[in-house]
């Protein structure tokens, strides 16, 4: 018989032998341990700075603390003051913890200087 078949040729049934196939991202034996191949980016908690009332700080001194370190428009630092005042604490800003500590204790040195009571303290933000 002359046909050529498969089965008579020299190549496998399953097509000619193939290395085996490449296994990506594994850097060791089968540990069975699951191994996550995103790389983690866990957005950073968030913390408000608030400035709290009191009877003795000049207003002119906490819009002036809202325009130079809160970079505050004048007259958005107006309206946080004035929130401020009648509802006893407000929010400066929202920023990552040393940003937030860091404003919050600028705040506390300048008020200091100038003998203002001025209390400003941060807050952990509910949305993270
Ligand atoms: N209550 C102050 C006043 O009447 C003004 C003031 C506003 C003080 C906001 C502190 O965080 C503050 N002079």
């Amino acid at each position: 018989m002359t046909r050529l078949s498969a089965r008579s040729s020299n190549v496998p049934p399953n097509g000619p032998a193939k290395a085996p196939p490449v296994r990506r991202d594994d850097d060791g034996p089968r540990t069975g341990i699951a191994v996550k191949t995103r790389p983690k980016t866990k957005k950073p908690s968030l913390y408000k700075v608030l400035l709290l009332n009191d009877d003795y700080t000049p207003m002119e001194f906490v819009v002036h603390v809202l325009e130079r370190l809160f970079g505050k428009s004048h007259e958005e630092a107006i309206r946080i003051m004035l929130h401020v005042h009648h509802k006893g604490v407000g929010i400066c800003g929202v920023y990552t913890y040393e940003i937030a500590e860091t404003k919050a204790g600028q705040v506390m040195d300048l008020a200091r200087q100038q003998q203002h009571p001025l209390q400003c303290t941060i807050e952990k933000d509910g949305i993270e």
